[in-house]
């Protein structure tokens, strides 16, 4: 029998909606969105243009680059956004704070926020920011789902061996709610089980074509 899977459809059809630089200019709070976080320079932008098989979000070898919450919309009830990433050292204090502010500001506040994917380089897992990311899902109980970014980056062996070592943190410190995959956007590795994800989380389960 032949399979659709509606996810990939959506995430196929996908289109920048708008630039929010405060939470108040952010699209109207309703339906399913998923936020897209995590360090700069993780690949944020990266896994989203992936997914989406598009180039919708800026990608950037310098650190920093989104300084705005951009979102994507999927149908009109579903949206994608790639937050701005934190912890750049060499952004000056204000703009990080500005960001930071306007960061918890959204998480804190968006009902119609469904679950957050937390980006994380392969080669640098867990910062202190990941952590506090990590933190505050389990106390806001907001589903996360975790991409160990730039696979490519390292042997099969050594990025398995980061999954097995992050994953076993991560369930004794945070428990068994968090998920977490390897991932790869130049070599497309990971993508299924990041769209089982979104589908879940958007409630778009797979079902049969007509
Ligand atoms: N080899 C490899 N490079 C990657 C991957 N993902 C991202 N990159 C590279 O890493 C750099 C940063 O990627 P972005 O996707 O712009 O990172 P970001 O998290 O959106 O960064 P900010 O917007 O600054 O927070 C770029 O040079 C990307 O090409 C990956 O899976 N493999
Ligand atoms: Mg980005």
């Amino acid at each position: 029998m032949h399979v659709k899977n509606p996810i990939l459809g959506l995430c196929q059809q996908a289109k920048f909606a708008l630039s929010a630089a405060k939470v108040d200019q952010c699209p109207e709070d309703q339906g399913y969105e998923v936020a897209f976080a995590g360090r700069s320079n993780a690949g944020k932008s990266s896994a989203l243009n992936t997914l989406t098989h598009a180039s919708l979000a800026r990608t950037s070898k310098t650190p920093g680059r989104t300084q705005l919450l951009n979102f994507f919309s999927l149908d009109e009830e579903r949206r994608l956004v790639d937050l701005p990433g934190y912890g750049y050292a060499k952004v000056p204090i204000p703009l990080k704070q500005h960001w930071q502010r306007h960061l918890e500001a959204y998480l804190g506040s968006r009902e119609s926020l469904r679950g957050v994917i937390l980006m994380m380089d392969v080669r640098h897992p867990m910062t202190d920011f990941d952590q506090m990311m990590l933190d505050w899902s389990v106390a806001s109980n907001m589903p996360m789902h975790i991409l160990l970014t730039k696979a490519d980056k390292l042997t099969y062996g050594a990025a398995k061996n980061t999954l097995l070592k992050v994953q076993a943190e991560i369930r004794k410190g945070w428990g068994e709610g968090v998920t977490i995959q390897l991932f790869s956007a130049p070599k497309r590795q990971g993508l299924e089980e990041a769209y089982g994800v979104l589908a879940n989380w958007m409630e778009l389960a797979d079902k049969p074509a007509e």
